[in-house]
């Protein structure tokens, strides 16, 4: 075992969004790669160049007090061909990332797969084909291998929920595809991938944690009635619980499967997968935080989720209508919102923290919490006083849950500099510290950067 390490107060990032050097060293295509370039839609080829630029990255960290840097392994920079054939520069690269990240003092916290997947995959079905969770598993067993005598966090998966309801029910990411019974069959092979990686972990014996990192969305209802009341539950079962009920206890919500069941063919679900699931939990919950879900009873209409990617020049009106299941109110007037129209709510933060611990009695970390803003990079340092207010009501909101008994162990801020936002292009920026994507790609900190700085180490002081 470990000794318990310190509280992580660090910051986020993800391969795709901020690495760049999109085809270089031998890296393959990613499916991120091939739909943006399809589409002509501004894309992560440079991002940050975080890929040239890490050590100056992680060197700011430290400068920050910063003592752990969530990243993400690019698969297709790290797996040359479906053959699984290793791309040598690729692994020495994160081996230097890893090696900066201990020089300079700070914890590496690994996610495996933050929704590069291999094009080379994608093209075989991504998903919705069986074999790419195997060749996930071989994958992480690669990364276990070269980074594990070093890395001691690990995410199987970053936010199943996303990138299944975008790519496979939504139809706003790659694959593009909108269709529930193909993202109950996509949703299915993550969390089975996911209970495979820990089984691999555990099997050979590698130091540290192994988790699953959520998009969490804690629900609430506008009213108290039993029909709002049904209606969250089912908003829980979509939007929670078919996540961490399944990593953290084994099991995917039976009322959740007896729902999909009248309408969808779930047959493709083994018993024999569901022993893996049932028996590979996992160590930790990490959970993203940027809203709640508040919802009220279905009325009417077909299944239909329109989300924000553009921000205040969005022109459709947002909505998620799951038919028969719930619908979720996103302009009560006493909403305060982002320009992306995300809600700011702390405080669903505090009560989702203790629910969950409540729930699984597992260690979370808040592996995301941040707010986009589209901001000039004018001056130095860039006046972020909003994002301040954001972060700081947001840890009180965490320090409060911990008061009441939640076990949380670190808070990651999104992101630890500007990089590209998924669909929304570099102007949707959340960094503390800021990128100048027009020019030279130079950092410049945020006022944030320095609050943030100045909090942990009046934090490290009271410990
Ligand atoms: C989370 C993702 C991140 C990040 C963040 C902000 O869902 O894990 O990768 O992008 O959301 O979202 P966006 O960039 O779409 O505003």
């Amino acid at each position: 075992m470990n000794a318990r390490s310190p509280f992580f107060w660090g910051s986020a990032t993800a391969s795709y969004q901020c690495e760049g050097a999109w085809n270089e060293a031998g890296k393959a295509e990613s499916l991120w790669d091939r739909y943006l370039h399809e589409a002509h839609l501004e894309n992560g080829d440079v991002a940050s160049d975080h890929y040239h630029r890490y050590r100056e990255d992680i060197e700011l960290m430290a400068k920050g007090n910063q003592n752990a840097y969530r990243f993400s392994l690019s698969w297709p920079r790290i797996i040359l061909n479906r053959e699984g054939d290793v791309n040598e520069a690729g692994v020495e690269f994160y081996s230097r990332v890893v090696d900066a990240c201990l020089e300079f003092g700070i914890e590496p916290y690994v996610t495996l797969y933050h929704w590069d997947l291999p094009q080379y995959w994608q093209d075989e079905g991504g998903w919705l084909n069986p074999a790419v969770a195997d060749a996930y598993v071989r994958f992480a067993r690669v990364c276990f291998d070269r980074l594990g005598d070093r890395v001691r966090y690990w995410a199987t998966f970053n936010e199943p929920k996303w990138f299944v309801a975008s790519g496979y029910l939504i139809g706003n990411y790659p694959p593009g595809l909108n269709d529930p019974q193909l993202a109950i069959r996509a949703a299915f092979n993550v969390m089975y991938a996911s209970a495979c990686c820990v089984q691999v972990f555990r099997d050979g014996r590698f130091q540290g944690e192994i988790g699953i990192v959520h998009s969490f969305s804690p629900v609430d209802g506008i009213d108290e009635t039993l029909e709002t009341r049904i209606a969250m539950r089912y908003a829980d079962n979509y939007c929670n619980n078919w996540i961490m009920d399944t990593a953290a206890k084994g099991e995917i919500p039976i009322d959740l499967l007896a729902d999909l069941n009248k309408r969808y063919d779930l047959s493709f679900m083994s018993s024999r997968q569901l022993d893996v699931i049932a028996d590979n939990t996992v160590d930790f919950l990490g959970l993203n935080y940027y809203s709640r879900t508040l919802v009220k009873p279905y009325t009417r209409g077909e299944t239909s989720i329109v989300v924000n990617n553009t921000g205040a020049s969005f022109k459709e009106k947002p909505r998620v209508v799951l038919k028969d299941w719930f619908e979720q109110v996103l302009d009560d007037p006493g909403m305060e919102v982002t320009a992306w129209g995300t809600e700011i709510y702390p405080d669903g933060l505090r009560r989702g923290l203790l629910d969950v611990y409540n729930r699984y009695h597992l260690p979370i970390y808040v592996t995301e919490n941040g707010i986009g803003v589209v901001e000039e990079i004018n001056a130095e340092p860039i006046d972020d006083e909003y994002r301040i207010s954001f972060m700081r009501s947001h840890i009180e909101a965490i320090k409060a849950a911990m008061h009441e008994g939640a076990d949380v162990r670190g808070y990651f801020a999104w992101s630890s500099f500007d990089l590209y936002s998924w669909k929304n292009g570099c102007e949707k920026r959340y960094g503390l510290i800021g990128v100048d994507f027009d020019r030279d790609l130079r950092r410049i900190p945020k006022k944030s950067f320095g609050w943030y700085r100045d909090f942990i180490a009046r934090e490290s002081t009271a410990e």
